[in-house]
């Protein structure tokens, strides 16, 4: 078999999407995702002139010489655009792979370890009424676990709670730029607790609750947060600190037995490895998206299984349906599972990613198509072009650049 074709698709159907497609001489082809939220042109760039003429000819059965010849063979390892290119044609290879073998792709990987994969929904609000609100709707439409986010009372603009108002955003608005948010730590650390205390009260102790703090703090303060949430028994506490310096998470250690779930934004298996070596985190959240796809993330995961870790991947909106569908794969089959984000998609999404993988109440399973399952209709997917957009950035209140 020979890689004839690569295509990259541009699309945004509610939100930009890049998908690989690679097609053989055998009729068969691959879908991948190669989406890398705010910075999607890089990554179609990067494929289209780089990576793509080097795999023109190649046989698409031979996936760890092709990952080894992008990863090593590009001389610059590493980085979240290397990363998520090699993953769109990875996920694209062993859709090849698994489609020629006749089989869904977690049968390929070594089989099934359980029937359904528990998913975590969000949920959000600007009071922790609204919060309350929001996390019953989701335990009424079937989630066992929930992630809440919560604004602080007259303070707009924390995380997860959706546009922030009263802003000078007139800059961003006029000409599309990232929106500007503004934090404070100090207001949000006593609040969080509240919000559980009474989620708590009022969900009850079945439904798993998380919280993701999305390296906003400290590690002392981090060490607070996990301490002031105990009595809450949190699922985990998400992304407490960044994590460039992962002797960081010593200290959160030291002081509390709240789980703590980290690597939505790792690329490889090197961002992680001292943290799972010394059991610093509970979960390891890379996604087959942006950690070098099927062949990354079964190597991590590996990993993190020696030390008693276990896998989370990062599944919100702007990984697509396609990468959600091979984490799902890798879901089912990975003895070291722990729980899968799931924020769900848009109609439009939906209808431009035709997928096999499913969500039953607080579950989700890949389906039984051969390959990941899940296909591209590029005819519609032409009809939603490409938009400029970004995350977006966040100061304190006298203006310092801090982490969003
Ligand atoms: O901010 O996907 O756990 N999920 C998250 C996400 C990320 C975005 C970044 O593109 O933190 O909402
Ligand atoms: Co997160």
């Amino acid at each position: 078999m020979k890689i004839t074709e690569i295509r990259v698709i541009v699309s945004s159907p509610g939100r930009n999407f890049v998908t690989v497609k690679v097609i053989t001489d055998e009729g068969l082809y691959g879908i991948g995702d190669a989406t890398v939220n705010g910075r999607e042109l890089a990554v179609v760039s990067y494929l289209e002139e780089h990576v793509i003429p080097c795999l023109i000819g190649r046989d698409p059965m031979q996936i760890e010489d092709i990952w080894q010849y992008l990863y090593r063979g590009c001389y610059w390892r590493r980085g979240p655009i290397t990363m998520a290119a090699i993953s769109g044609i990875d996920i694209a290879l062993w859709d090849i792979k698994a489609k020629a073998a006749n089989m869904p792709l977690y049968q390929l990987l070594g089989g099934a370890s359980r029937s359904k994969i528990m998913c975590y929904a969000h949920a959000q609000g600007r009071s922790i009424d609204e919060v309350v609100e929001a996390v019953m709707a989701k335990k009424e439409d079937g989630y066992v676990a929930i992630r809440a986010q919560s604004g602080v009372p007259g303070f707009e603009g924390i995380y997860g709670i959706g546009s922030s108002k009263g802003e000078k955003n007139s800059r961003a608005r006029i000409k599309n730029l990232p929106k500007e948010e503004v934090w404070s730590t100090e207001k949000y650390l006593p609040h969080i607790p509240k919000v559980f205390e009474k989620l708590r009260d009022v969900v009850g102790w079945d439904t798993h609750l998380l919280h993701d703090a999305h390296h906003r703090l400290t590690s002392i303060e981090a060490a607070r947060l996990g301490k002031d949430l105990e009595p809450y028994r949190l699922f985990w506490l998400e992304d407490p600190v960044p994590a460039e310096n992962p002797e960081n998470y010593r200290l959160i250690r030291k002081h509390t037995t709240t789980p703590i779930a980290l690597g939505e934004i790792f690329n490889t298996i090197w961002d992680a490895r001292q943290l799972m070596e010394e059991q610093l985190i509970d979960y390891i959240r890379t996604t087959s998206v942006h950690a070098g796809g099927v062949t990354g993330l079964r190597r991590i995961f590996d990993f993190a299984s020696v030390y008693g870790i276990r896998t989370a991947c990062h599944g919100p909106s702007d990984v697509s349906p396609v990468a959600m569908g091979a984490n799902l794969h890798i879901d089912l089959w990975v003895p070291n599972f722990g729980i899968q984000e799931f924020s769900g998609y848009r109609e439009a999404t939906h209808e431009v990613f035709p997928h096999a993988w499913s969500r039953d109440g607080g579950y989700l399973h890949p389906g039984e198509a051969i390959g990941h399952g899940v296909d591209i209709d590029e005819d519609l997917a032409a009809k939603y072009p490409y938009k400029r957009g970004y995350l977006p950035v966040n100061r304190l209140q006298d203006g310092t650049l801090w982490h969003w």
